[in-house]
């Protein structure tokens, strides 16, 4: 089994698929490139959006949408599992790992607003989903006792606030006591902590502050 993975680090939905690989204990090669600059025309016809990720399997297809890649992963590699056993448990993870997903355009365009107003409205939006995920966040995982893909679409999100943190952003999860507790897992959780190894976090928010934001305007 060999797996290419074309991805940019900086980028949630590459993660995603990362953070599967990690958990499951998967060897893959990383071919690391930026969706955003001059791509390399192998790229063109891998991609058909021209996204990342896409990843490269040992039958030739080329997948791509993250969550549809993170199921393979799931399906060639069940242990340990990212999904519950019963048809319609998998469904209800399927979907607020759908929920949580909404989270991340708000957060990205948080990072990038240039007034205190626009960040306040994105919070807000943020604010509106999070609650809902409190509700139903378990105390050990989102869903279980094990990690499951909600957790994997939720780490990215997490390891943002983190770095926002970093930097004197207020504390979004402060309200929420049960995402904030499965954050503080996740943030040490092995399949995570390796892709935020190194100065991820500090590269991160050099990239994060040349967008201009607000948010970003009065640190070092
Ligand atoms: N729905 C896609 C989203 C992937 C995505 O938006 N990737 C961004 C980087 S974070 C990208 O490649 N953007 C380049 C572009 O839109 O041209 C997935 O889940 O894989």
């Amino acid at each position: 089994m060999s797996y290419q993975v074309v991805g940019y680090p900086f980028c949630p939905f590459v993660q995603r698929v990362l953070i599967a690989l990690n958990e499951k204990a998967v060897d893959f090669e990383s071919i690391w490139l930026d969706p955003h600059a001059e791509l390399p025309e192998w790229f063109k016809e891998w991609s058909p959006l021209g996204k990342v990720p896409v990843m490269k399997v040992t039958t030739g297809e080329v997948l791509f949408e993250s969550m549809a890649i993170v199921e393979y992963i799931e399906e060639l590699h069940k242990v340990p599992s990212i999904y519950a056993k019963l048809p319609a448990k998998r469904a209800i993870q399927r979907a607020w790992a759908g929920v949580a997903g909404e989270l991340y355009g708000p957060q990205y365009m948080s990072m990038g607003a240039k007034s205190e107003a626009e960040v306040e409205q994105h919070f807000a939006t943020m604010k509106a989903t999070l609650k809902v995920l409190e509700e139903r966040c378990g105390r050990s995982y989102f869903s279980g006792e094990t990690m499951t893909a909600v957790d994997i679409v939720l780490a990215p999100m997490f390891i943002r606030f983190d770095a926002l943190a970093s930097i004197g952003v207020e504390n979004i999860l402060a309200d929420f006591p049960k995402l904030e507790a499965l954050s503080n897992k996740l943030l040490t959780h092995h399949a995570v902590l390796q892709i935020i190894a190194g100065d991820w976090t500090e590269k991160f928010i050099e990239i994060q502050k040349g967008r201009g934001g607000i948010l970003f305007q009065n640190i070092e």
